[in-house]
């Protein structure tokens, strides 16, 4: 704490101890003001007609990263691009909806026989088996020997909130640590949730590759038990991920140090364009008979982004562990949503069971894949071209739907305000949204920014 500053939340009741948990986290950072926004106590209650019990509420910050598409959309200019939350994006400049997905939903839409009952607690048996088996493997010994419980949520966020939460509750260490830096939401899901979160060195920005020493250095003097959350691939924000190598090293120390992995794979085939090569850092941990959590959305590689499909699975020692784990996960999600949509999984069941729309949702994924790749190609080129100051490999070499273009946020803020072109003000930008035809006008508001600040 701050000499002198308490917590805004510390006269509330013990149900408040999760707020605090994460001011203290937050405390120090420049999130803290909008920590404080965010639950601002009440003065009064107030009685008189007219004034609002409400009044005490103060308008709170827009999401660092969903805000950027209400600025976007706000923007009337006909050059507007919005490279800011990772959605993919055609050639054309359109969302894509997948035709095995139009096909799936036909198909589900065609059978009379389906009804809009509730799922149970835990969501659809068929999604539940058959996404454990697309992150871990079909032949995963844990899958058949029964030590893993997987409950559908809503989406990758659902998932670790879900995760997070069970922890929180049954897990005998509270401290997470997350990468430095991370997708912007993680800090938020694990503070509510009750657990304590650090950060461990993961990027430098010098080499804008991985501070390999750094990690194993802080994941090394982290306390035994710990919770790590790890990104299974194209670690969003930086596109850097360790190398198959290294993964093996990370398994080996966290193992040692019986550090618990909490994977967030968000990105399963988005990476490489195949399915099984993007799963490999989870599988090494899962094949060594340890115990990790793994979130999966399918949000981006089947985009399925406003459907809310995702799973959690918990791998656990034993099938009995895992009855008992799965029993209560259903506790935690009964008083928080009561049970998940039933379409969007069920879109992703009918695509996972049947061989050829399976082999059809590969190659489209592949081929998104390949775009965000020939993009990054794209980019850099235009940036050689133009003869840009500085060195730019690192568009080429980063992996996944985001470039850390190594921006800082005064260049990006003069994009916005020139070129009006949208990104977080971290200077990632989303390859995703980006296209042959809108490369050159990036490029160019890049040149000027880099030119302006030189
Ligand atoms: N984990 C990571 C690492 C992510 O990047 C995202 C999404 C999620 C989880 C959650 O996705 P889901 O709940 O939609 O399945 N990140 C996006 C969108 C693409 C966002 O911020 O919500 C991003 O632009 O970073």
């Amino acid at each position: 704490m701050h000499s002198g500053k308490t917590s805004p939340f510390s006269s509330f009741s013990p149900a408040d101890r999760r707020l605090s948990a994460l001011y203290r986290h937050l405390e120090g950072s420049s999130s803290i003001a909008a920590m404080d926004s965010i639950a601002a106590a009440p003065t009064s209650a107030s009685s008189a007609a007219g004034a609002s019990v409400f009044d005490h509420v103060v308008r709170g910050p827009e999401d660092p990263i969903l805000g950027v598409t209400v600025a976007y959309n706000k923007d009337q200019s006909p050059v507007k691009l919005n490279l800011g939350v990772g959605a993919y994006r055609t050639e054309e400049g359109k969302p894509l909806v997948l035709n095995v997905v139009r096909r799936a939903e036909q198909m589900l839409v065609n059978d009379n026989s389906r009804v809009k009952e509730y799922l149970p607690i835990v969501g659809l048996a068929d999604f539940n088996k058959l996404s454990a088996k697309l992150i871990l493997g079909a032949d995963s010994p844990a899958i058949q020997e029964n030590r893993v419980t997987t409950v559908q949520c809503l989406s990758g966020t659902g998932s670790l909130r879900v995760g997070a939460e069970f922890l929180a509750r049954h897990y005998h260490e509270h401290t997470i640590y997350i990468p430095q830096p991370t997708w912007g939401n993680h800090p938020k899901v694990f503070g509510f949730a009750g657990l304590s979160v650090k950060s461990y060195r993961y990027y430098d920005p010098a080499t804008r590759g991985l501070d390999f020493q750094g990690l194993l250095e802080d994941l090394g003097s982290a306390p035994s038990g710990a919770i790590v959350l790890l990104h299974a691939c194209a670690h969003n924000p930086t596109g850097v991920d360790p190398t198959p190598q290294q993964w093996e090293q990370i398994r080996q120390l966290m193992r040692s140090k019986a550090l618990l992995p909490f994977f967030d794979s968000a990105y399963q085939g988005f990476a490489s364009g195949n399915l099984d090569a993007d799963a490999q850092s989870v599988r090494i941990f899962v094949n060594d008979g340890g115990e990790c959590l793994v979130a999966q959305s399918y949000a981006k590689n089947l985009g399925l982004y406003g459907e809310r499909v995702g799973a959690l699975s918990i791998v656990c020692r034993t099938a009995d562990v895992a009855g008992r784990v799965e029993s209560q996960l259903k506790l935690v999600i009964r008083p928080m949503y009561s049970n998940p949509p039933l379409h969007g999984a069920s879109i992703v069941a009918t695509i996972l069971k049947d061989r050829n729309m399976f082999q059809e949702w590969t190659i489209e994924l592949k081929a998104m894949a390949d775009r965000i790749i020939t993009m990054r190609q794209k980019l850099f080129d235009a940036l050689c071209s133009r003869g840009t100051p500085g060195d730019w490999s690192h568009i080429i070499k980063q992996i996944g739907m985001f470039t850390f273009t190594g921006l800082n946020s005064e260049q990006v803020a003069f994009m916005t305000k020139e070129y009006h072109i949208y990104m977080t003000s971290d200077g990632r930008i989303s390859m995703a949204g980006l296209s042959s035809k809108t490369v050159p006008h990036l490029a160019d508001a890049i040149h000027a920014a880099v030119k302006r600040a030189a």
